[in-house]
């Protein structure tokens, strides 16, 4: 049985008031550890650390803050193997996943934001006339609250930590209680890199608990959160009164959009990673496919088959293509979905069921989804289901197709599938969402501003933007 610890003031140690919770292994369904169950004291001694360390932290060369997170990022490399069968583990995910894709991606968001604060800079506007000039500083905040899910756990744990420890705060971060394993390993490396005590304090828990305890603590001037639309909801409810700076990074309903005179067959195989990556517990997976008639039933066809090929087993398996869903709660919230589909008329082209995986039966493992529908007002259409299910729908034109992918209440991403030049830049222009991809999915460039419209969210992640998150810009005006 493993048992955590959170990581305060640079020191991993027990809860205040000695209470857990458990952790449970989603390929077995089994128990296999137990975790912090941190009270509002144990944010307390945290947002105590993150204080004292701030006068010391956002006082530290820029270079030097720097080569603490290069550092860090180069540990995660090393510890790649370590890490990557944590995440696999922890949330069900293939470890062909968790090695390519989670935990590099974790040290790129140390590396990126280790150089990107070195090239930060901000403005200045000559008063021409008035002999003045004004230039802007750019401050760290103090201390900051970073809020993570399960579903890329360490992916976007670090997503929000870098840039905020980067700009020179002090951060006190909750992971997801579902998936904490490896927000707790990033403890000892940032001790191993240097990184001063109490710049990062990680403490578990609940969300209703700890997290709300971070939301409500005054000392705590920014909140950084990713999770469900509803979560995000109440964050913004608590943190308002209090003026703290807010980015909600939330969930998404995203069309992916293919017309007849698309690249084929790299739309069929980016569409079928689009789909189910990840068990389809990605808020960028294009869960609502929109296709052109004259194509529509080739697809169809084409997709079942390709999707047919995909491989559910246990996480450690190197061959799985899906593995287990991150929870028994999840899981039950897909197969009520599909519930809901059926009795509004989708037809079940493939899958639907719980997928059996000898020696694993009481994982929570679910067969790739596909369910066609008729209309885009149906709640499958509507509703964030977050796994491993579609659906399918065909289009006439353009305009029709425009209508159905922005009339939802979500705003996150776009997948976009033509060669038409005039289409493209007509329709980017029109969708109404954060981000839009045309002939690729998923293809990200950590300069690029992150996040969505609607109930999507608020503000912007990555590149400069989440350095501007996470800092106060400051007007200096002077007369010569
Ligand atoms: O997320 P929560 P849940 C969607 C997805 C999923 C649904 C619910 O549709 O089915 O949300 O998932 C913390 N104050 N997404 O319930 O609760 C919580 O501990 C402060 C989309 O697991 O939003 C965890 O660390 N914090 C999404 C984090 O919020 C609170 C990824 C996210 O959990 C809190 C995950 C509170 N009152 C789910 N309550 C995406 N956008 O990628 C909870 N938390």
């Amino acid at each position: 049985m493993t048992k955590i610890q959170n990581y305060i003031n640079g020191k991993y140690q027990n809860p205040i008031a000695d209470g857990w919770l458990d952790n449970y292994c989603p390929a077995t369904g089994e128990v296999y550890g137990q975790i912090p169950d941190s009270s509002k004291e144990d944010v307390e001694l945290a947002v105590t650390a993150a204080k004292e360390a701030f006068g010391g932290w956002s006082n530290t060369p820029i270079d030097d803050r720097s080569k603490i997170l290069i550092k860090i990022a180069d540990l995660i490399e090393e510890n790649l193997e370590q890490f990557a069968e944590a995440e696999s583990k922890d949330n069900g995910k293939p470890i062909s996943l968790a090695l390519s894709v989670d935990i590099p991606r974790a040290a790129s968001n140390f590396r990126f934001f280790g150089n990107a604060i070195t090239q930060f800079a901000s403005e200045s506007h000559e008063s021409v006339g008035q002999n003045a000039i004004n230039y802007t500083l750019r401050k760290p905040i103090g201390v900051v609250g970073c809020i993570s899910p399960w579903n890329l756990p360490l992916y976007l744990f670090t997503w929000k930590i870098a840039p905020a420890i980067a700009a020179g705060n002090c951060v006190v971060a909750k992971p997801s209680e579902v998936t904490p394993m490896t927000a707790y390993l990033l403890g000892d490396i940032c001790t191993k890199a240097g990184l001063p005590k109490g710049v990062l304090n990680i403490v578990h828990g609940l969300g209703t608990t700890t997290g709300q305890a971070i939301v409500e603590h005054p000392h705590i001037k920014a909140i950084s959160f990713t999770g469900g639309t509803k979560t995000g909801a109440h964050i913004a409810k608590v943190a308002a009164p209090m003026f703290k700076k807010l980015s909600l990074e939330l969930g998404g309903k995203n069309p992916n959009i293919i017309f007849a005179d698309c690249d084929y067959d790299e739309m069929l195989k980016t569409t079928v990673r689009s789909s189910f990556a990840n068990q389809g517990q990605i808020c960028l997976c294009g869960s609502r496919i929109f296709v052109e008639k004259s194509i529509y039933e080739k697809f169809k066809t084409d997709f079942i088959k390709e999707v047919s090929k995909l491989k559910v087993s246990y996480p450690s398996d190197v061959k799985a293509n899906l593995g287990a869903l991150v929870s028994k709660e999840q899981s039950q919230k897909v197969l009520d979905y599909v519930e809901i589909a059926k009795n509004e008329g989708g037809k079940i082209l493939f899958g639907g069921e719980k997928a059996e995986i000898v020696g694993f039966e009481n994982g929570y493992y679910m067969q790739p989804t596909i369910i066609e529908v008729d209309s885009n007002k149906c709640r499958i259409n509507q509703e964030e289901v977050f796994g491993p299910v579609v659906t399918l729908m065909s289009f006439d034109s353009e305009e029709e197709v425009l209508k159905m992918a922005n009339d939802v209440k979500y705003g996150l991403s776009a997948t976009l599938w033509t060669n038409d030049l005039k289409r493209t830049m007509r329709m980017t222009n029109q969708l109404e969402t954060g981000i839009v991809w045309v002939n690729t999915w998923m293809m990200r460039d950590l300069r690029t501003p992150f996040g969505g419209v609607k109930a999507s969210g608020v503000g912007r992640e990555g590149g400069f933007e989440a350095l501007r998150f996470f800092t106060e810009p400051k007007n200096v005006c002077i007369k010569y």
